[in-house]
């Protein structure tokens, strides 16, 4: 099995040469997208000729600068988010270099934590906000989240000067479904016993989808998909049963791998994430009927996204149920971060999901901090005993 410690086809190396290019790219008149979220299509950016770079920040050391603006009480990723761009310009702190080339920040009204802070970031960068309907699933929804996307376009054409086409939406929307049936065919491999890649391996593969370019993630993917389906059949570790893992909850931002590495540490085996590092990051295609008003496809397949911020969300229960299933599931992990009251507030329907199938699931609520790594190892390894 391919562990984080083989680093797979160099996925964790590529920061640095992302930058490089970013930094060319600019120079050159491309303008930069900073986002925070799954709900805002990559389509519409790459259709734009814009490049685009996740701000989601998973460094510890970056929240004591936010915390003179943000009360404690916000998750920690929105906490370090907010950290990397204040400290964005200053050469002794800033510890995220993509941070200053960002032209825009699009963000979305998902948590109140993220909206506010949203509005204190709108004072340091130009910031776009899209409006999310959060009861996906009423009659209205689909209109509105679409005429939002309208709205989207129209920002990206007037910041990069270029129109977005409708040919050039459907040239992204097919790019980015190729992606999408990739990342299926990996994890599918992951159904195997064992498995052939480890969960931290994938999730900070997951990490680096958002900070690539597109086709040169999918590049490094199909020749890891390739390299590992190829190896299909020839295992030899058959013998070796590691409780099968999935991993669920808030999502496993660069540099906050923590509980998926004392979950792998200690005897578990990953076998897919539920996150948002995870399935909800490729789970749905964009219907690719050219027929069709391209932003309707996007807006439908964007709003399947079952994140604790929509209600009701059914969806993400029987998304659970189903993978359990798929994946011959011995236990969840449900991890999460502290003051996240969406995933924190889910856990109970979830475990509730889970106990009427019976798979057992440990509930872990931490911070991007250290303090706590022995005592959850503990946690960890009673739960990997006792299934
Ligand atoms: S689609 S999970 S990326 S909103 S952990 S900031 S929810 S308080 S990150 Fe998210 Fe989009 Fe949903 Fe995914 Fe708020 Fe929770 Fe913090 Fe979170």
């Amino acid at each position: 099995m391919l562990s984080s410690a083989s680093d797979p086809d160099r996925f964790t190396d590529a920061y640095p040469a992302r930058i490089t290019a970013l930094t060319r790219e600019r120079k050159a008149g491309t303008k930069i997208v900073g986002t925070f979220c799954l709900y805002v299509p990559d389509e519409i950016i790459y259709a734009a000729g814009a490049d685009r770079m996740i701000l989601c920040g998973g460094s510890n050391a970056l929240i004591p600068a936010a915390d003179e603006f943000l009360p404690r009480s916000l998750c920690p990723l929105i906490r370090s988010s907010f950290g990397s761009i204040i400290t964005r310009d200053d050469p002794q702190t800033a510890a995220c270099p993509h941070v200053a080339l960002i032209d825009l920040v699009i963000g979305e009204t998902t948590c109140d934590g993220k909206k506010k802070m949203f509005e204190l970031l709108a004072d340091l960068v130009p910031t776009h906000m899209i409006d999310l309907p959060q009861k996906p699933d009423t009659p209205g929804a689909l209109l509105y989240f679409t005429s939002e996307l309208q709205k989207f376009r129209r920002v990206m054409e007037e910041l990069t000067g270029n129109q977005v086409t409708d040919e050039a939406l459907w040239r992204e929307i097919r790019n980015a479904n190729r992606t999408r049936r990739l990342l299926m065919r990996l994890f599918t491999l992951r159904q195997q016993n064992p498995p052939p890649i480890g969960g931290v391996a994938v999730i900070r593969m997951m990490q680096r989808q958002f900070q690539l370019h597109p086709t040169e993630f999918r590049r490094r993917l199909e020749t890891l998909v390739t390299r590992l389906e190829a190896l299909q059949g020839t295992n030899q570790e058959r013998t070796v049963k590691r409780p099968r893992i999935l991993f669920s909850g808030c999502p496993v931002t660069a540099g906050n791998q923590k509980v998926p590495e004392i979950v792998e540490e200690r005897g578990g085996v990953i076998v897919v994430e539920e996150s948002c590092t995870g399935t909800r990051a490729f789970w749905h295609l964009v219907d690719e009927n050219e027929e069709r008003d391209p932003l309707v496809a996007l807006a439908e397949r964007y709003l399947q996204i079952p994140c604790a911020c929509m209600t009701p969300n059914d969806r993400r229960i029987e998304h659970i149920l189903d993978l359990v299933r798929q994946y011959s599931v011995d236990g969840v992990v449900y991890a999460t971060l502290q003051n996240c009251q969406g995933y924190n507030t889910e856990r109970h329907r979830v475990q509730q999901a889970l106990k009427e199938v019976g798979v057992p699931m440990l509930a872990i609520e931490t911070d991007y901090g250290d303090a706590d790594k022995e005592q959850i190892g503990v946690r960890v390894e009673a739960f990997l005993e006792m299934i």
